[in-house]
């Protein structure tokens, strides 16, 4: 039983280990859209640590130019504790692994960027189109270049009354079905948090808090009320939790939920008040779809007084540092 064991494992190992080398790199330089970032492409093939990062965030989550110097600071985290940032975007038809930062401001300042969730990549690339990839894209992106760890701010989930809409962000299926490591700050109070971890057990998602607290974090707030069914305490036991979901080559993903840091946190009361404004303007307006969450981001970083947005960047900063070092102790692993 003990070498059956062994064997499975160091067969996961070797698949793992492949995705990360240079069979997969190359699989995705051969397709027709795609291209990685020497910078990305150079770690990937020498096993260092590498960190995807979304861009919806840039795109749709925050106004022009205060997402471009956020995605600027983001990648500077990621170099200074010792990762190399891959941000993933598409431009004019192509994926991009890794930006240069005149393709970062290209994005940031762009009108009609698209918002790419998996649904989205055939129109958007047949089309020529630019957009910014949701967690659900750059989630498809990370796992086909071989990048394991993927830092963003919060995922989508299910919606409020999301029992009769549906809308369920497409976030969770892929969660469900791409062995990536998302790292983040839990999910927003605009959505159902009970419901979006009932979706996420459903999809088989290994969801983990990270810290002392096994509570699951709600974005701007450090707490939700709702337990995470598992939590690691350090980057060291995150990183093993990951290792053992790719060596055991599950194709579902792993959630590791970062509460953001306690001085910067917004007042759950304040932020929920502007919460529920927010979802009934929403309401009002007729809002759906894809325009949901963006308009919800917006008016809540109004209603507020850029309080929202202030938490917001300090989440997502302290993501990038923790999902960094998550990266650098998982690449240490898998030596
Ligand atoms: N939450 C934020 N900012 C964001 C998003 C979520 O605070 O920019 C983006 C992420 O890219 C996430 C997407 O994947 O919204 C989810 O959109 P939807 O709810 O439409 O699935
Ligand atoms: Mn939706």
């Amino acid at each position: 039983h003990k070498m059956i064991r062994k064997i499975t494992y160091s067969l996961g190992r070797h698949v793992s280990s492949m995705a990360r080398g240079t069979t997969q790199v190359r699989r995705l330089l051969h397709g027709a859209h795609v291209r990685i970032h020497p910078s990305v492409q150079e770690a990937l093939v020498e096993g260092r640590p590498v960190v995807a990062l979304e861009s919806t965030i840039i795109t749709h989550g925050m106004a022009y130019p205060v997402n471009l110097s956020m995605a600027r600071e983001v990648e500077e985290i990621v170099r200074t504790n010792g990762a190399v940032p891959a941000t993933v975007g598409i431009l004019r038809g192509q994926i991009h692994v890794g930006l240069t930062d005149e393709e970062l401001e290209f994005l940031a300042s762009s009108k009609n960027a698209v918002k790419v969730s998996r649904r989205d990549f055939p129109f958007v690339l047949s089309q020529g189109l630019s957009g910014g990839t949701t967690v659900s894209g750059t989630m498809i992106v990370a796992h086909k270049a071989g990048i394991p760890v993927f830092v963003t701010g919060g995922i989508g989930g299910v919606h409020r009354d999301g029992e009769n809409t549906l809308d369920v962000s497409a976030d969770l299926t892929e969660l469900g079905r791409t062995p990536v490591a998302v790292v983040s700050a839990g999910a927003k109070s605009i959505l159902d948090i009970g419901r979006t971890l009932e979706y996420l057990e459903t999809q088989g998602v290994c969801v983990a808090a990270f810290g002392e607290s096994r509570e699951f974090p709600a974005f701007f707030s450090r707490h939700s009320g709702f337990q995470a069914p598992y939590h690691v305490r350090d980057e060291e036991e995150a990183a093993k939790l990951i290792d053992s979901a790719l060596g055991l080559g599950l194709s579902s993903g792993v959630l590791i939920a970062v509460p953001c840091p306690q001085e910067r946190a917004a007042q759950g009361q304040a932020i929920e008040e502007a919460i529920q404004q927010a979802l009934s303007q929403a309401r009002s307006k007729g809002i759906t779809g894809k325009e949901v969450t963006p308009f919800l981001l917006q008016k809540l970083i109004e209603l507020t007084d850029g309080k929202s947005l202030d938490s917001n960047l300090a989440l997502i900063q302290n993501n990038a540092r923790v999902g960094s070092c998550i990266a650098v102790a998982l690449s240490k692993l898998q030596k």
